[in-house]
């Protein structure tokens, strides 16, 4: 970045900060990744400077040949890779996305979504009233059952009683194995289109590490960045099951996405998620698949052995979501807790939760972007056992219920826990353990 620095000190700093913070920390957002040198190279091209409203051979500006080629390489091997007839590669963004398909398929203020409500671990873009997903559209939300695991019988009779037009599976906060045959199940009885949103676990299904929706949805959605480790965007598939119900599904996608929802695509993106798509197809990536989900288990292995409540008991995927509840611990103080002493995760609802979104009872964390490190399951036990010190130092942190009185007491909180010598030595140990393990 040799120009940059001369360019623009103050932003190239800012990058190498943020460069220093992602080699030091453990990473450990499920949603987040480290995406290879080659994608990134891709972004940092002269794509970026090019118009290409419309589709391949069919745009509105010239001198898109180059821009056509990138296109279709990348549909393709999309298309090879998830294993379905259409892809469509240009929503900018995992809500765009979403957004398109219900543009796609559904009337405005007519038609019905039913998706997993956001407090247990659904998407914003699945339905909820605060999206647009949920304004623009009617929508009905199911909840899991109290053992923090899908109930199918519920959700076959609320889809039953509700009719809704498209049921969304795949969720942002789920540990557990989906069983998209019982969804398509469900969604045929229901008469209603099923949409799976795989943007977690996208990187699992192709590298064999998690079963695949593409025999039994209609629509397949999955954001490009997180288990797929590309760049940041989305496809946005039909699969031959969804052609055979429509055959216009995949034309009313392509409408949706340009001129309905958005103008140029973003060549540089999309050059980025061909080679995302390229290095997924390898057997290298197939073993980080299943080294993600090994690590998962062996993690929660650890932590249930300190005595963490986890939700579902455990996980069969590259994330574990921890109820605090039995350490008194609120979500957000733990967070802040981790970050102190180099553990990166977030806070997050838990099934059933009583407090507040800014500042529920659990926290989320994952494996994909550890694994990309080299991380394997020996690793986990230091892991655990770090995420265990540093919540025992906040377990007398009690948050209080007022309003007012809990942001005081945050900014002191957070004061406190940036002193803490516990914290900030297991921050060292942190810092000298992800020293071996080098970024991509
Ligand atoms: N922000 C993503 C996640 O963390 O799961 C979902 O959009």
């Amino acid at each position: 970045m040799k120009t940059l620095r001369k360019i623009d000190p103050q932003i190239y700093n800012l990058i190498k900060l943020e460069e220093k913070r992602q080699k030091e920390v453990l990473e450990m957002i499920p949603s987040e990744n480290y995406a290879s040198s080659a994608v990134l190279e891709a972004l940092g091209t002269v794509l970026n400077n090019k118009y290409s409203e419309g589709y391949p051979k069919k745009r509105y500006y010239q001198g898109n040949a180059v821009a056509d080629s990138v296109e279709l390489l990348a549909q393709d091997r999309a298309k090879k890779l998830f294993g379905v007839p259409y892809v469509n590669v240009q929503a900018l963004s995992g809500s765009v996305m979403n957004l398109a398909v219900y543009f796609a398929t559904l009337e405005p203020l007519k038609g019905k979504i039913m998706g997993l409500s956001l407090a247990f671990g659904g998407h914003l873009t699945h339905g909820q009233k605060m999206s647009a997903s949920g304004k623009f559209f009617k929508s009905v939300l199911y909840t899991l059952g109290e053992d923090g695991k899908l109930d199918y019988e519920k959700i076959e009779q609320q889809a039953i009683a509700e009719k809704p037009d498209i049921i969304v599976c795949g969720f942002t906060a789920y540990p557990r194995i989906v069983d998209f045959k019982q969804f398509a199940q469900i969604a045929d009885k229901a008469g209603a289109i099923l949409l799976a949103d795989i943007s977690h676990i996208a990187g699992l299904i192709v590298g064999g590490a998690h079963p695949s929706p593409v025999p039994y949805a209609h629509i397949v959605t999955t954001t490009t960045h997180k288990t797929l480790r590309g760049p940041r965007g989305a496809l946005i598939m039909v699969t031959k099951k969804g052609l055979e119900k429509d055959p216009e599904l995949s034309k009313k996608i392509d409408t949706a996405i340009i001129p309905g929802l958005q103008g140029g695509p973003h060549d540089n993106q999309t050059a980025a998620i061909a080679v995302a798509l390229l290095e997924a197809s390898s057997l290298k990536f197939k073993q980080y698949a299943k080294q993600i989900v090994k690590n998962a288990k062996a993690l929660s292995d650890e932590l249930i052995k300190f005595k963490f409540k986890l939700v579902s008991n455990g996980t069969d995927n590259h994330l574990i979501l921890i109820d605090l509840s039995n350490k008194g611990v609120n979500g957000a103080i733990a967070a802040f807790a981790l970050e102190v002493a180099g553990i990166v995760v977030n806070k997050n609802g838990i099934p059933f939760d009583t407090n507040p979104p800014f500042y529920p009872g659990g926290i989320r964390l994952g494996t994909p972007a550890i694994t990309t490190r080299g991380m394997k399951e020996k690793d986990m036990i230091r892991v655990a056992a770090w995420i265990n010190r540093a919540i025992e130092q906040v377990k007398n942190e009690r948050l209080p219920e007022n309003k007012e009185e809990r942001s005081v007491f945050m900014k002191d909180f957070k004061k406190r826990a940036l002193k803490n010598q516990e914290l900030l030595k297991i921050c060292n140990e942190v810092k000298s353990f992800t020293s071996k393990f080098p970024l991509p």
